[in-house]
């Protein structure tokens, strides 16, 4: 049976995705962290690690169900974790349908054997990975906004010094307004 690793997340429109790799260019330094490539920049709702295809199926089906507003996503705020290296975007005040998303994959995640890290969740996409020495972080004032309307399953492989993700699957969350 074939084993993969997988990841529930958030894509990032490709437009948002440049700008967001242009606004890095612009304001970390060369040798602050390793670059995420512009087409791997996400949001994780929940890590799930190496998983059988019968789990993987049982989660899609899961996944499948859930019936939920879509919402807006405010990127506003950005730090740097020293211990596993991570420089981030994120918001200051997580939109309620995000947490409660995450809160529900993670659940079904560790329901199907999936172990789920103790920290709380802190929604977060990953600019730098690497970034272990101190980093400068620009001062506040950067806002992108942009509404969320659906959220992925993908897997991830590393081949050739490369992480490639690629979408399994995608499920809507509808327009709270019903339009
Ligand atoms: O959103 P980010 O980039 O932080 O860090 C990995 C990435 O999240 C995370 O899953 C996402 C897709 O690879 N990840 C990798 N291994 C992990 C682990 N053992 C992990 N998250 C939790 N536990």
């Amino acid at each position: 049976m074939s084993i993969q690793r997988l990841f529930f997340a958030l894509e990032l429109p490709a437009p948002l995705q440049q700008q967001l790799v242009q606004w890095r260019a612009d304001h970390f330094a060369e040798g602050a962290g390793k670059p995420v490539a512009a087409a791997n920049l996400h949001l994780t709702l929940a890590f799930l690690g190496d998983v059988s295809a019968e789990t993987s199926q049982q989660l899609q089906q899961l996944a499948s169900r859930i019936i939920q507003p879509g919402f807006s996503l405010d990127l506003d705020d950005a730090g740097h974790w020293p211990r596993p290296g991570v420089v981030w975007l994120g918001c200051q005040r997580a939109p309620r349908g995000l947490l409660q998303l995450a809160s529900l994959l993670r659940a079904q995640a560790a329901r199907h054997g999936c172990a789920q890290s103790a920290q709380p969740f802190h929604p977060h996409i990953t600019l730098l990975r690497h970034a272990t020495q101190k980093v400068a972080l620009p001062p506040r004032g950067f806002h992108w906004q942009y509404d969320v309307s659906d959220f992925a399953l993908f897997s991830s492989t590393f081949s050739q010094g490369r992480t490639r993700y690629r979408r399994l699957a995608r499920w809507p969350l509808p327009s709270s307004s019903g339009a």
